[in-house]
């Protein structure tokens, strides 16, 4: 183990768009000496992970960029000529801000954080990585919603003498074209990939265990009238964000879905459908769709009808028209039902026909069928949101670990602090608002800047929250739960895709709108941090 030590202001973990924000925060508007580690060798977090061929945000490019500043805008100028941006693009810009920012030297890549424990003698956090020891005053972890990956274990894996490779690790060297690939998983990973995969591989299986709804992604180029109004309204579009629910920077309605006649209805899901987005479909169309069950079998309804329209064979067709209600978070592809009218694509539909054992060539099937395979893709999601936090030792006052402080289930006050680990924010961490990530990154940043620097010029003080209040608003993420049909899939928002998660008091995200996420922060930073202790060493 290297212990050589390090003395810093501040430590961020991750080095996505969260960590880079805070990162970016913490140096430019605190002026703080602060580093940023990641066990990865580029940064892009989510982006450098999931290099998957057809990886694409499902976020309008306007929207989906590092919280806005105009100066960063101005120079990188995202450029961004389609309505959804590809994996990779979005990688090369975070990279740019890098240098645009200063970043670059501060940067510690190939360093994976093995442990981190409050020191409460010393107010401070002693961060052990594999390639030395960090003391921090203050730590930020901005690990991702999504970025452990789950390697469910099959029957027999062992035995199959192809590859196995998950999405979110994609190698390098992986050459698909005219292989015969297995794909499990039909989320919006393993839509977005096999809608891909179908062009070039030789033979596409997927082994499908739920089937999903998916609407058109509409992806196309931005008219060059579109990418000049970005330039002047981006400012505008970006602030509008503050009296919405999701940030997603699309016309939520508040139109209800039986407000209209039939036809009306019909052709607003028609328009949607044509228009393409997910959370067009979802949030442009009308507002109860996922808390209205009436509402929900009603749009349900209109996609089970485009995909008997779009695939030719019926027994098909019948298996990937999803039985579940439409409540979990939407996806949307470019082509995915059209895939399975190719020859080359087959699809074997688990819940009838469950996979047995894989062996030497392939996976048996319960029919006895053997689906010979080169290549199997696990793009079976991820242990998500404290699930990032799995493995990693992080100790709080009184050595308490916060894997069990969560053993009920994750607790934090606004996603952003936890009771007993001081000076601690986390980005995007368990119970933060269900919304446009990249709006909620540039909100908890500014918020953990302001956190931190109301002790900060204080030598040794610390900022922590009050048990009382992080009881409060688990209960408050509780409450904006309550008739939600999300709580009815089995999805990872809740945990319920990792065998044994899910918790019943979890709430996992704050879903009672980005517009009232911001009030209660707002409030809490300009009230002076009412649910925070802030007290110097010798206080202890
Ligand atoms: P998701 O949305 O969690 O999807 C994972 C898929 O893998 C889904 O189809 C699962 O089926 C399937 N899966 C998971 N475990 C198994 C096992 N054991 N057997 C068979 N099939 C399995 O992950 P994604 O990567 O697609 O997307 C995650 C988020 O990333 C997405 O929401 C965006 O925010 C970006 P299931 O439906 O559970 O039956």
């Amino acid at each position: 183990m290297n212990d050589t030590l390090t003395e810093v202001d501040a430590l961020v973990v991750g080095a996505g768009m969260g960590g880079l924000t805070a990162l970016r925060r913490l140096t430019a508007d605190l002026g703080l000496d602060a580093v940023l580690i990641d066990r990865a060798p580029a940064v892009g977090g989510t982006w450098y992970a999931n290099r998957y061929p057809g990886a694409l945000s499902d976020t309008q490019s306007y929207m989906y960029q590092l919280p806005f500043e105009r100066e960063l805008f101005d120079a990188t100028n995202p450029g961004w000529t389609t309505r959804y941006v590809p994996g990779p693009d979005i990688q090369k810009y975070l990279e740019d801000a890098v240098d645009l920012w200063g970043l670059r030297a501060r940067l510690r890549l190939e360093t994976s954080l093995l442990s981190a424990v409050f020191d409460e003698e010393n107010s401070t956090w002693v961060v052990q990585t594999d390639k030395g020891v960090y003391r921090a005053r203050f730590l930020v972890t901005a690990l991702g919603l999504l970025s452990n990956k789950n390697v469910p274990d099959f029957p027999g894996i062992g035995d199959f003498a192809g590859r196995v490779v998950h999405t979110s690790d994609w190698p390098a060297d992986l050459e698909l074209a005219g292989k015969r690939v297995g794909v499990i998983g039909n989320g919006s990973t393993g839509v977005q990939l096999m809608t891909e995969l179908a062009k070039v591989v030789g033979h596409l299986t997927s082994f499908q265990r739920t089937a999903q709804y998916t609407v058109p992604a509409g992806n196309r180029a931005w008219t060059p009238e579109e990418m000049a109004s970005f330039k002047t309204d981006i400012e505008d579009r970006w602030s509008e964000f503050t009296t919405s629910k999701i940030g997603f920077g699309v016309d939520e309605t508040t139109r209800k879905t039986f407000d209209v006649s039939d036809e009306e209805r019909e052709a607003i899901y028609e328009w949607a459908w044509q228009k393409g987005g997910n959370y067009t479909f979802t949030a442009e169309t009308f507002a109860d769709m996922t808390s209205d069950r009436a509402a929900n079998a009603a749009a349900a309804d209109f996609i089970h009808r485009k995909i008997a329209s779009i695939v030719k064979d019926p027994d098909t067709a019948r298996k990937l028209t999803p039985t579940e209600i439409f409540a979990r978070r939407p996806i949307c592809d470019s082509g995915y039902f059209e895939i399975f009218n190719q020859p080359n694509v087959d699809l074997v539909f688990t819940r009838e026909n469950p996979i047995e054992t894989f062996v030497a060539e392939g996976v048996r099937t319960a029919d006895g069928e053997l689906h010979e395979l080169d290549v199997l893709v696990m793009a079976t999601g991820f242990d998500a949101v404290d699930g990032s936090y799995r493995g990693v030792d992080i100790r709080g006052r009184n050595s308490e670990a916060l894997a069990d402080h969560w053993a009920d289930g994750p607790r934090s006050h606004l996603g952003v602090t936890v009771a007993g680990f001081p000076n601690m924010f986390m980005v995007l961490g368990p119970n933060g608002p269900f919304v446009n990530n990249p709006v909620a990154i540039g909100v908890q940043g500014r918020w953990i800047a302001r956190a931190i620097a109301s002790v900060k010029d204080e030598p040794g003080a610390t900022i922590e929250l009050r048990p009382e209040d992080e009881d409060a608003w688990l209960t408050t993420c509780l409450e904006a739960l309550e008739g939600s049909l999300f709580l009815e899939t089995e999805s990872w928002i809740f945990g319920a895709n990792i065998p044994g998660k899910r918790k019943p008091k979890t709430a996992n995200f704050y879903v009672g709108g980005l517009d009232k996420y911001l009030e209660i922060s707002d409030q809490e930073s300009t009230q002076g941090f009412p649910s925070y202790r802030t007290s110097a060493p010798a206080a202890h």
